[in-house]
């Protein structure tokens, strides 16, 4: 068998004083951490696209990186190289799961009856390496966003030609994800949105929408499919408007519609950042609504509007995403580096130390999020500061049996209302250091 990664050994824990650029500092597979293996708490998966698609091409230049793999773009014998390629990586680093769209498994025919055969047999191969290694599919998709029949979206099209071709993407995505054993099959709305009013009916196009996934619902649960299914929500780009706008939106969206028992979030760092939000944010609406499902691990830039998608390496925010993920149970999806190297970092080499580097930032975040837990002053601190809602008054606000009379009634006997108790954000803030640096 050919080696597409030759001069790379298979990457293995040294410890943190480590300075062997292809080797884990901190990403020690068996390690137990609250009970748990780090690779349990940790399922990694490879996004197909940028890992084995990608090449750098962007606006303004052509690809730097070599993704041929050997074989001519675009044919079957390249969709093939690149499983190989793909499946000698995955296994060099330990990591357990890909993660991929219809469209970066095969090249794309002119007519959608050819793909999907290629489809076919594609998934043959790949299904065949997932038995000889023991790799699995985290999640599924289709691509509903890069054909140009799809610039007017895909559910939220305005021509019902194309709202049946995305119907047939998304039945044989599931019947893909289906087959290859996938955890869960993603919705990313892509071209769901709109760049002006002036021609967008807003409420027909979110039906449409909401429509697509009950049928989507109905046809991988006929077929055996009892994975979940994840909206992946993102505020802009490339539309203006972009309707899953974050797990607010999503989840309120998802309940209008009766989606809610059949579908979680997939969060990315990137996205919720784009929202103006923090990814831990973005990670807590979606826990308390029961529907945090799996991460698209990677990170934006604070000076750059757009989606940078680059491999995470900052360990406060990894550390916070651990902790939220710790404190809701773990994920029922996985990790996947929805990430890509920068255009200049165009080398086999730079492949392997974007990865370390993700597995790296979650796993010292995972150790130092158990640190927190263990810890325990932001917790204390926490159920401490609703404390006044433990009295008569406070029960009856907290189980719905309050009256606003009576609470008024409260307030006009106290006549007057002392300012509550600190915050306290400096020194909490103060606490993750303590832990994060000694
Ligand atoms: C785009 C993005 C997608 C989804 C899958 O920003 O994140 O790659 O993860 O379609
Ligand atoms: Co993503």
């Amino acid at each position: 068998m050919k080696e597409y990664f030759a001069d790379i050994p298979k990457i293995k824990y040294e410890g943190k004083a480590s300075k062997n650029p292809l080797a884990f500092r901190y990403y020690d597979a068996d390690r137990i951490i609250l009970g748990k293996k780090m690779s349990d708490h940790l399922p990694f998966a490879m996004a197909w696209w940028h890992n084995l698609c990608a090449a750098g091409t962007d606006m303004f230049g052509r690809d730097t990186a070599d993704k041929s793999f050997g074989a001519q773009k675009g044919t079957m014998e390249h969709a093939k190289a690149k499983v190989d390629a793909g499946f000698e990586f995955m296994q060099k680093l330990g990591i357990k799961y890909f993660c991929f769209h219809d469209v970066d498994i095969v090249p794309e025919a002119e007519d959608i009856n050819e793909t999907n055969r290629r489809l076919d047999e594609i998934t043959d191969y790949l299904l065949k390496k997932m038995e000889e290694t023991g790799i699995k599919c985290l999640w599924g998709t289709a691509n509903m966003f890069s054909n140009p029949r799809f610039m007017n979206g895909a559910g939220s099209t305005n021509s019902v030609d194309v709202y049946c071709f995305a119907a047939a993407q998304i039945k044989k995505a599931i019947e893909l994800t289906v087959k290859l054993g996938g955890k869960g099959y993603v919705f990313w709305g892509g071209r769901e949105g709109y760049e002006t009013l002036l021609n967008t009916d807003v409420r027909f196009e979110q039906e449409n929408i909401a429509a697509l996934m009950k049928m989507a619902v109905e046809y991988g649960r006929s077929i055996g499919f009892t994975g979940d299914f994840y909206i992946e929500p993102k505020p802009k780009e490339p539309m203006k408007h972009q309707y899953d706008f974050d797990a607010a939106t999503a989840i309120g969206f998802l309940r209008q519609y009766g989606l809610d028992k059949d579908f979680k979030m997939n969060i990315e760092a990137n996205h919720a950042t784009l929202a103006g939000h923090t990814f831990r944010h973005e990670l807590r609406i979606s826990a308390i609504n029961g529907m945090l499902g799996s991460i698209d691990a990677n990170q934006g830039d604070y000076l750059l509007g757009w989606d940078t998608d680059e491999f995470p390496y900052n360990v406060y925010e990894s550390t916070l995403c651990m902790y939220e993920v710790l404190k809701a149970g773990g994920l029922t999806g996985g990790f996947n580096f929805d990430a890509k190297n920068r255009r200049p970092s165009n080398t086999p080499e730079d492949m392997f130390h974007a990865y370390i580097l993700g597995m790296d930032t979650f796993a010292l975040g995972l150790i130092k999020a158990a640190e927190l837990i263990e810890d325990g002053e932001l917790d204390e601190f926490v159920e401490k500061r609703y404390e006044s809602f433990k009295g008569e008054l406070g029960q009856k606000i907290r189980s719905g049996t309050a009256t606003l009379s009576e609470l008024a009634a409260h307030a006009e006997e106290l006549g007057s209302c002392k300012t509550p108790d600190s915050g306290r954000q400096e020194y909490l803030e103060s606490i993750v250091n303590r832990i994060l640096f000694g």
